[in-house]
């Protein structure tokens, strides 16, 4: 079994969809567990007005009865609140060559825009942004959802905070608060140091008045993993390969570390590697009755989950609409130009850190249902307790 999920949907269109298979039947879902999930992804000092305007919820579209998953295929759909003012825009039954009021002929430098327009052989590449729009996250965040309450069956809890913004670097306690979002999702930037989010709001402010906009990176935890999930046999089953292909394909994610990350590649061995114990003392791997000194490798070994936990850290650029634009090129005229410029957030890192952890959760989930099976919830946790109960009966008879 695999979590399998696709969306669809235009940002000023009206909606997005998201489907969602492969989870058990029998999971409790409700409609808020997910809208809470859009909702702080909505969040974030330095977004732009269009968040004001949205109120991001699903609805069941199908796959859910009486408050449980049925095993089929889960659709959900969340509207666009901005589609009242672009209705005439994005009509999908519109005249084509009509209605060009917000035609985008101005490819913006680090967008979809340009190579868009070329590939799909468009003359306005709204038919490109509008699908390449960040807007899209929404629907993977609801999808990111079910994976998460998945994972919540299971003791497997995930989190994330900001870690960089705009140059400036966040210095986080050494011992993570836990649950770690209780204390991220206080803060206006995500951020679990006061001082730096006082600069980063500083750096946010003076980019929006020179037009700028800014990058920056977030760390994503989950805890309360099995060992075991992913596997070292092949390419496609290491659950680094996995999580880097997900992470990246998020937009404007340009970098993905885990654990030490690129630092492990300026150390010696013996400075990264994380020493075997044969008594849990740091209380991570209690589960099978080891332990590690540290966690340098980020709860990764050879592709599999270590039982340590998951530490991703995700590097996005700055968003491409700038107020003050780069130059381009009109494509009806073909001369010099200024990019096209719109409303459009400062940052969105904060969200990106959510939409950051729904990625993780759904390479999570898949890994669970892919390893340990079962079409209803209570076969997928017979499965699951058998394994654990295996680990630690080997332990203990070691
Ligand atoms: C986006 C531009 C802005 C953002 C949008 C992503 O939207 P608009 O063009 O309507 O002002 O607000 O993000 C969202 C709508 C969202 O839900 O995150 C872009 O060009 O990528």
């Amino acid at each position: 079994m695999h979590f399998r999920f696709t969306t669809a949907g235009e940002s000023h269109g009206p909606a997005l969809v998201a489907i969602v298979e492969g989870l058990p039947a029998g999971l409790p879902v409700t409609a808020a567990f997910v809208d809470a999930q859009l909702a702080r992804r909505m969040q974030g000092y330095g977004r732009g007005a269009r968040m004001q305007i949205e109120q991001d919820r699903i609805e069941w579209m199908g796959g859910v009865r009486s408050g449980e998953t049925l095993g089929s295929p889960v659709a959900m759909r969340i509207a666009n609140r901005d589609w009242a003012n672009w209705k005439d825009v994005m009509d999908p039954e519109g005249t084509p060559g009509e209605h060009r009021r917000r035609q985008v002929t101005r490819p913006r430098p680090g967008h979809a825009d340009l190579v868009g327009v070329l590939k799909y052989d468009r003359d306005d590449a709204r038919d490109i942004l509008e699908r390449a729009s960040a807007r899209e996250t929404a629907a993977r965040v609801a999808a990111g959802a079910l994976a998460r309450r998945l994972l919540e069956e299971f003791g497997v809890g995930i989190g994330s905070h900001v870690v960089s913004l705009g140059g400036v670097r966040a210095e986080p306690p050494a011992a993570l608060p836990s649950p770690l979002n209780d204390a991220a999702d206080r803060s206006p930037l995500r951020v679990l140091d006061p001082h730096a989010e006082r600069a980063m709001r500083g750096r946010i402010d003076e980019a929006k008045a020179a037009g700028d906009t800014l990058g920056g990176e977030v760390e994503v935890v989950a805890e309360g993993l099995v060992p075991g999930l992913g596997s070292h046999v092949s390419w496609d089953r290491k659950l680094d390969g996995r999580l880097a292909s997900l992470l990246m394909s998020i937009p404007a994610v340009k970098g993905v570390e885990i654990g030490l990350g690129f630092e492990a590649a300026r150390r010696p061995g013996s400075a990264v590697h994380d020493p075997i114990l044969p008594e849990p003392v740091r209380g991570a791997s209690v589960r099978i009755g080891y332990d590690r000194l540290t966690n340098h490798a980020g709860g990764l070994e050879g592709g599999m989950s270590t039982g340590e936990p998951l530490v991703v850290r995700v590097a996005m650029k700055p968003i491409s609409t700038l107020m003050t634009p780069l130059a381009t090129v009109d494509l009806g005229t073909g001369q010099a130009a200024a990019a096209q410029s719109e409303r459009s957030d400062v940052t969105a890192v904060p969200a990106m850190g959510v939409i950051a952890e729904a990625m993780v959760a759904i390479v999570l989930a898949d890994a669970m249902l892919e390893k340990f099976g079962g079409d209803s919830l209570g076969e997928l946790r017979r499965n699951v307790e058998g394994y654990v109960a295996a680990l630690r009966a080997r332990r203990a008879g070691a």
